[in-house]
């Protein structure tokens, strides 16, 4: 039986930098799932008979909201859905599959990075059929519906069984339970010699991936262990939790610091990585050296031609304005285009489906390529591990390498998190209010040659966004960017990112606090983060 339920409106459904955040208890409110799954389908246009993909990171809450979400797209006209098995599928599984099924679109369950648990983060996010997060025009309508909703539709399904694969039939609509693991795993198979990597298992390269009770478990078993050979061990904390036992599942130098110690010690691994609650970031460790996310992303475009998958060259390189240049100087030298987007994946996704980018990358630990829309996790493990395999160096030594072939940029985020919001709104205020007063002017030694607040001209549809973080340039090439989280659930967090471009490669052994000093200093002169605040030190460095 197909319900319509009177609801009123909830005023705090505007989805954020990927999808709507809260914590636990925002969406156990009556209505408030149901509201904002309604008013995705209410922005969306011709569904009706198509199919959607659906599953999460297996985080508290994810079950009860997979039941819904099938409910609600039965009584809304939807012909099937492709869900996980267990309600799982990392987020760039669940952008492939959309994509290799032709669904019309999906819904992924996820806070990604933010911690789990009853009393902590959720989130829920729709994919379009591109397999990409929602753009601005659409995530602007669903905030628009959810303003203004008065009724859902709902189907009386009972509760669908989630753990066996098969099909079964709900009020007409077909739900399909697929195994999470096996389309994600061939696609990697199709792009990277798995031959090449056994290989490189078989030689005794030892590995730790560190999947931090998230969702990435049983697609690293299946992968590093089952297929590629590696030793039973080299999996670590690879049973999915709904509270990730009680971390973050947030792969970075403060979170997984375990797997970086591990791989810093002499005996301990030859190279380690990590990733997120829902799969889609990434942390990449050699011997003796942690791979910033913006070097990531050059050294893989420099090096795109070792997998088998971009055998051909890459058309183009985009990375998010706080993302260093390092990609760019690769881009140069290829003579292929360069992209800067505002923060999000969701701005790759046009330059992605027109050609013009192979790559993309974020300094938030986010990196992938055209063979999804959404940033790939254990694809840039893979991808590190064919480089490391092909090119039979240490992961220190090809960035070394790099880094006198291209310079080094320095670079480093301070991320000052639950700042109460008016305080950090009142920081950007003011620091956008200086901003046509900066150029010419002195700070600790730094000359300010150009401040403005980032927008972003879409080349492809020519949309255009605007206020994506507040931009200081010095002379020299150094910069500092402002912007605020769109990603948190409580107060705001303001991240700070500092950049020196550094071409003299005898000056490329700094500590990157230490080079970056004047730099922080500056920040701080600059945006009176300290008095606006009352924080002395950032609560996060990456
Ligand atoms: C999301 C977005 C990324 C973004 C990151 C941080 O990642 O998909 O594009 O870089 O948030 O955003 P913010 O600086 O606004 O917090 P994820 O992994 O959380 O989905």
């Amino acid at each position: 039986m197909i319900r319509t339920v009177a609801t009123k409106p909830f005023d705090d459904q505007k989805p954020g930098t990927s999808g709507l955040r809260k914590k636990v208890p925002v969406f156990q409110q009556p209505h408030y799932v149901e509201n904002f799954v309604q008013s995705i389908f209410d922005a969306l246009d011709g569904f009706e008979g198509k199919m959607l993909v659906l599953g999460g990171d297996g985080r508290f809450y994810n079950r009860e909201v997979i039941q819904k979400v099938l409910a609600i797209a039965a009584a809304n006209g939807f012909g099937k859905v492709m869900v996980g098995q267990g309600g799982i599928l990392s987020t760039p599984a669940a952008s492939n599959i959309i994509r290799k099924y032709k669904a019309f679109g999906g819904i992924i369950l996820s806070a990604s990075h933010n911690p789990g648990g009853p009393k902590e983060d959720f989130g829920i996010k729709y994919n379009a059929e591109n397999g990409g997060p929602a753009p601005e025009k659409i995530t602007d309508a669903i905030f628009a519906k959810s303003k203004a909703i008065s009724q859902y539709r709902i189907a009386d399904i009972g509760a669908v069984d989630l753990d066996k694969v098969g099909t079964v039939e709900v009020a007409g609509m077909t739900v399909e339970v697929i195994d999470p693991v096996k389309d994600y795993a061939e696609l990697m198979e199709s792009l990277f010699d798995f031959d090449a990597l056994r290989a490189l298992f078989k030689s005794g390269f030892r590995m730790a991936f560190d999947s931090m009770h998230a969702v990435t478990g049983p697609y690293g078993k299946e992968i590093l262990e089952n297929r590629l050979g590696a030793p039973v061990g080299t999996c670590r904390n690879f049973k999915p939790l709904p509270d990730f036992g009680g971390h973050h599942p947030d792969p970075n130098l403060v979170h997984a610091k375990k797997l970086y110690d591990d791989v810093m010690s002499p005996s301990g691994p030859d190279f380690g990585a990590a990733s997120d609650g829902d799969g889609d970031r990434n942390m990449i460790v050699g011997k003796g050296m942690f791979v910033t996310p913006s070097d990531s992303l050059a050294i893989i475009a420099a090096n795109a031609k070792l997998a088998p998958g971009y055998a051909k060259g890459i058309s183009g390189v985009a990375r998010s304005m706080p993302t260093s240049a390092a990609a760019d100087r690769v881009a140069e030298k290829l003579g292929v285009g360069c992209y800067e987007t505002p923060t999000g994946w969701k701005f790759f996704g046009n330059l992605l489906d027109a050609g013009k980018v192979t790559l993309c990358g974020e300094e938030s630990f986010g990196t992938g390529s055209s063979h999804v829309r959404e940033k790939d996790g254990l694809w840039a493990v893979l991808f590190w591990l064919a480089i490391v395999a092909a090119r039979g160096e240490s992961v220190k030594d090809i960035v070394t390498k790099h880094w006198a072939t291209y310079g080094r940029n320095y670079y480093s985020r301070h991320d000052y998190e639950e700042v109460e919001s008016e305080k950090a709104n009142a920081l950007m205020k003011d620091l956008g209010a200086k901003l046509d007063s900066l150029p010419g002017t002195q700070v600790r030694g730094l000359t300010v040659e150009k401040a403005d607040d980032f927008s972003y001209h879409d080349p492809v549809d020519g949309s255009v966004s605007e206020h994506q973080g507040v931009r200081v340039m010095f002379a020299g090439g150094s910069r500092v960017v402002f912007r605020l989280s769109g990603t948190g659930t409580s107060g705001a967090t303001l991240r700070v990112y500092m950049e020196r471009y550094e071409a003299d490669p005898s000056k490329h052994g700094i500590d990157t606090q230490e080079a970056l000093a004047d730099l922080i200093a500056a920040a701080d002169d600059i945006a009176g983060i300290h008095s606006h605040t009352g924080r002395a030190a950032p609560s996060v460095i990456t």
